[in-house]
């Protein structure tokens, strides 16, 4: 298997899923504002819809759309428990999660990371997501992970995109971070995330130790 990623984006959340299931990819790196493969090869021959993440199977056929990635990924390692079993109520529970992070929190970020073009649209689309951080922290009240005691996918999916409001970048250049002080368990929640050993490895590939 292969998986096309970019350091820092929502591809993250794939790398956690393999580390945290021990399964065996070749990663590589894409930059996915040129679309350029490490290496410099054009990345719209591998994937015309030109972004990450995207796995390569062993047949050569490819898998899109990280939630589909990570499901497809975690439930070859069902001991793992990163999903909950298919068709139990729980696996819905996990679904409504990752359409939530999908909607709601990833695209929600797309005119920040973009603020300068986005331009008064930030002032809209900024106070809305930080709304959604702000359910996401009420739902968290009491809870170790999104779904309960247990480590899901849909963690590793918010915790690549909680690093994005975290990003000192954002704040330097467009002013467009999330503050996060108010939420106290989306920050607890992170932390614990954060410092699991699968996780910390991925940060230390990617360079982003030191940086959330
Ligand atoms: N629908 C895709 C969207 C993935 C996506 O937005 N990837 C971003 C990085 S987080 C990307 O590669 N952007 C470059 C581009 O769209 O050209 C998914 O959920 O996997």
């Amino acid at each position: 298997m292969k998986l096309y990623h970019a350091t820092g984006s929502c591809s993250q959340a794939i790398r956690i899923v393999l580390e945290e299931t021990g399964i065996d990819a070749q990663w590589i790196s894409v930059d996915a504002r040129k679309h350029l493969i490490e290496g410099g090869a054009d990345y719209y021959a591998v994937n015309e819809l030109g972004y990450v993440p995207l796995l390569e199977l062993d047949d050569g056929s490819y898998l899109r759309e990280g939630p589909v990635i990570a499901q497809y990924l975690a439930d070859q390692r069902p001991e793992s428990q990163l999903t909950p079993v298919h068709g139990s109520m729980e696996r819905y529970r996990l679904l409504e999660w990752l359409n939530f992070l999908t909607s709601e929190i990833h695209k929600g970020f797309i005119p920040l990371l973009y603020a300068v073009a986005a331009g008064k649209y930030v002032d809209t689309a900024k106070p809305k997501l930080e709304s959604r951080f702000a359910w996401v922290d009420r739902q968290l009240s009491g809870r170790q992970f999104l779904m309960g005691d247990v480590f899901t996918i849909a963690d590793a999916y918010l915790f690549a995109l909680t690093g994005w409001g975290k990003a000192a970048w954002m704040k330097s250049v467009y002013n467009a971070d999330i503050d996060f002080t108010s939420l106290g368990n989306v920050q607890a929640w992170y932390e614990r995330v954060r410092n699991r050993p699968a996780v910390q490895r991925v940060l230390r590939e990617e360079g982003l130790l030191g940086s959330r």
